[in-house]
């Protein structure tokens, strides 16, 4: 440890800690804006700049260690003008269209503008924005780039490096020209984007986004010739409260049902009890592989953002990957055909919308066979902040609604439905099912290897008598990293779980930003995660093959895993 002090007060902090982190530690507010731990720690914006006794220039406070001595301003009359002076220049080249901005409420350059009351100036710079200079692209259904928000901060570009493990965005062009986009590519698609959405986790301002269907979807909710159902994913409860203030970590099932009956909607459905009905079609995949010698090991398939780089960039593992559809379009297939037929309604007069932590979840809805006569099966994905913005744009003071939970067909779930939105719960939950089904007896419910946001989990479990290995992977770089090693390694795995997102879709690229202080200071993928265990651990059914609606659904409509109906509807092919 070493001695310093910071604005006249001493405090003795670890010598490997920079003087932004030293601060941070001891309740010390210094403004940042390139800076995102462990993603982008360049210091280029220089808005977190402070003085260091006895040194001639500012200094970079993410940038520069502590040491003995050191005797740290960060807040004189010098600091804050160039502090200032420093955003003040970043306004230059902003759109400020706050009223329609996707980060009307947590924009982390907006904030800074306000706390260092750049408004006069800013009033001046206003008419400065140039449209010829900005480069924009909303092409691909998905996601948009918007320079005239961007602030050149880089921490999207470095984003997509270290947590995708790929490289589509770069700075192109010089000087005021220069925007971040795909390279020499036109479009994001054909520079290999994967739609993970980390980049828009880690943009600062609304200069990445998804492709907005809110108007499209309030345009439904008002038809009277349209039911209008919508289906919630697992880990939207577990964020969805952030976007209302709620600390990171809380449960808000409940409002998050009242708010889609506030919303009008005609029906509520769980994408949980596809989770369920999704484990006994790919357990059951599972068990035909074993029976029948491969091919291994077997991948889960229900992360998209996964499944477009696998398509993309591994193709030769295509076989390995279940056949099963994600739970979206499973529950997407069954809305349009099992339920429009009980309840007598025309498919085509149906809606059907989903709630995603995900952006790749719009252009899974979009995949060729995802729909049938002419339509499709999910019509509409919102994000958990699209969600949001809409519950806010329709006044529903989400704080004070009270809990509710639908009863409707496809949606009452089990705790292993709960936990597929976690790294490690598709796992868990195909081997709460496989095990009692090898082992013809009752096991275990917890498979605590597979939790915790360790990038490759691994575990061997003895079903049966035969060593079964099955690991879980997260996150585009760890994925390519365990891809890589699978084309050499001699160690036989018979089952892996992937997801295209750091901890999966708990921290997927629809949920809602959190800000770089917020990320350096919470585990925010744990606490996420553990509102799903939480949810998991209080219900009373916690393997899928126990759902009784699932087992209903069985009897009455599919027959049997796997059957006809069941390939017809819930199965799908890859595009080599
Ligand atoms: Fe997911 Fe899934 S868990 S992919 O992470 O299998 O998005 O939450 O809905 O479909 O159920 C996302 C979450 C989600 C699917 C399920
Ligand atoms: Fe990269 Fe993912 Fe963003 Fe695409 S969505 S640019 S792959 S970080």
């Amino acid at each position: 440890p070493v001695h310093i002090t910071i604005n006249g007060l001493p405090y003795t902090v670890d010598s490997t800690q920079t003087i932004l982190e030293a601060a941070t530690k001891n309740n010390v507010y210094i403004p940042r804006l390139c800076f995102l731990k462990d993603v982008h720690e360049e210091a280029n914006c220089r808005v977190c700049s402070v003085k260091i006794e006895g040194q001639k220039n500012l200094k970079p406070a993410c940038k520069t260690l502590v040491s003995e001595g050191m005797n740290i301003i960060t807040d004189d009359q010098e600091v804050y003008d160039t502090v200032s002076m420093n955003l003040e220049l970043l306004t230059h080249r902003h759109h400020f269209e706050c009223f329609k901005c996707s980060r009307e409420d947590n924009c982390e350059f907006l904030d800074l503008l306000r706390k260092y009351s750049i408004d006069n100036e800013f009033s001046q710079l206003y008419g400065m924005f140039d449209e010829e200079n900005y480069y924009y692209q909303d092409d691909n259904g998905v996601m948009i780039i918007d320079s005239s928000k961007c602030i050149l901060c880089g921490r999207c570009v470095s984003a997509c490096e270290k947590q995708s493990g790929l490289s589509v965005l770069h700075f192109n062009n010089r000087g005021n020209k220069t925007y971040v986009g795909p390279a020499l590519f036109h479009s994001l698609d054909d520079a290999g984007c994967i739609y993970c959405g980390k980049c828009i986790g880690a943009c600062p301002t609304g200069a990445l986004r998804e492709k907005d269907d809110i108007k499209n979807v309030e345009r439904v909710l008002r038809d009277p010739k349209k039911k209008v159902v919508v289906q919630v994913a697992p880990a939207v409860r577990a964020a969805l409260g952030e976007a209302f203030g709620y600390p990171i970590g809380t449960d808000v099932e409940g409002k998050m049902f009242q708010a889609l009956k506030a919303l009008g909607v005609d029906e509520i459905m769980d994408t949980n009890f596809t989770a369920d009905l999704t484990i006994l079609e790919e357990g059951t995949e599972f068990l035909h592989r074993l029976e029948h010698g491969g091919p291994f090991p077997m991948f889960t398939s229900c992360s998209p953002g996964w499944v477009n780089l696998l398509e993309q960039y591994y193709p030769e593992f295509i076989p390995n990957l279940s056949t099963c559809k994600s739970p979206q379009q499973m529950a997407g297939a069954l809305i349009k055909t099992y339920y429009a037929d009980k309840m007598g309604y025309n498919p085509k007069d149906i809606v059907s919308i989903s709630i995603m932590p995900c952006i790749a979840k719009k252009a899974e809805a979009r995949r060729e066979g995802m729909g049938r006569d002419g339509y499709q099966d999910v019509d509409y994905v919102l994000t958990t902040r699209e969600f949001a913005r809409l519950i806010k744009r329709r006044g529903i003071d989400f704080r004070n609604l009270e809990d509710s939970k639908p009863f409707g067909m496809l949606a009452t779930y089990t705790g292993a439905g709960a936990i597929f939105g976690a790294t490690g719960g598709v796992m868990e939950a195909a081997l709460r099912t496989v095990s009692e089904i090898l082992e013809q007896k009752e096991t275990p419910i917890d498979f605590l290897e597979m939790r915790g946001t360790q990038d490759i989990k691994e575990a061997t479990y003895v079903l049966q008598g035969k060593e079964i290995n099955v690991a879980v992977v997260h996150g585009g770089a760890a994925t390519k990293a365990f891809l890589e090693n699978l084309k050499t390694t001699e160690k036989q795995y018979h089952f892996v779980e992937f997801m295209g997102c750091t901890g999966g879709c708990i921290n997927g690229g629809g949920q809602p930003v959190v800000t770089a202080r917020d990320q350096e200071t919470y585990d925010v993928r744990a606490l996420r995660a553990s509102v799903l265990y939480k949810i998991d651990e209080k219900q009373r059914m916690r393997k899928s093959h126990q759902n009784p609606f699932v087992q209903e659904l069985y009897q009455n409509f599919l027959e049997k895993p796997h059957s006809k109906k069941s390939h017809e509807l819930l199965h799908t092919k890859y595009k080599k």
